[in-house]
């Protein structure tokens, strides 16, 4: 699952990001949109004008997506168009593996809870969307549908950020 292109230093310094990201999430106590900026390690919201590529994104039944490995570059804004080709209502959440699987025990406590915001779509069975995103740090960067179940049963991939 991990990129073996990935290298182990900078793997290091993107769990610290991470770990520090989720304590000022916690302090922030989970009010969102507030209007301050926060440095993620994920990147930022995206602006549809400086959309740099358009990926297409699949979500199954077969609790998938397709393609589930994706790769970027640093300072690209991604246009992810995410289709939900199943029956079941799916989900895309962009975010570090800590913050999803934060998520997605919240999730399994309230699971008709429906996400409005940048870096997430919940998707009814036919339907499609999109995720404009901005990475804006060296790394991986994961994302998952954390409906119940689906994340256990695999449904997650990742954006490999490369450095330029
Ligand atoms: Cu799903």
């Amino acid at each position: 699952m991990i990129s073996l292109k990935f290298n182990f230093a900078s793997r290091a310094g993107f769990v610290f990001a991470a770990a520090a990201l989720a304590a000022s999430a916690a302090f922030a106590g989970g009010t969102h949109g507030g209007g301050h900026h926060e440095e993620s390690p994920i990147g930022e919201p995206g602006v549809a004008a400086k959309v740099t590529r358009t990926i297409e994104v699949d979500a199954a039944d077969s609790m998938r997506f397709t393609p589930s490995n994706v790769s970027v570059k640093k300072g690209e804004t991604i246009r992810f168009v995410i289709k939900n080709s199943g029956k079941v209502p799916h989900e895309f959440s962009l975010g570090t593996e800590k913050e999803l699987k934060e998520h997605y025990e919240v999730m399994k406590k309230f699971p008709t809870m429906e996400h409005e915001e940048p870096n997430k779509i919940s998707l009814k069975p036919g339907k499609q969307g999109e995720v404009i995103w901005r990475f804006t740090k060296p790394g991986v960067v994961n994302f998952a549908c954390l409906h119940v179940g689906h994340y256990e049963a695999g449904m997650k991939g990742q954006v490999n950020v490369a450095a330029n």
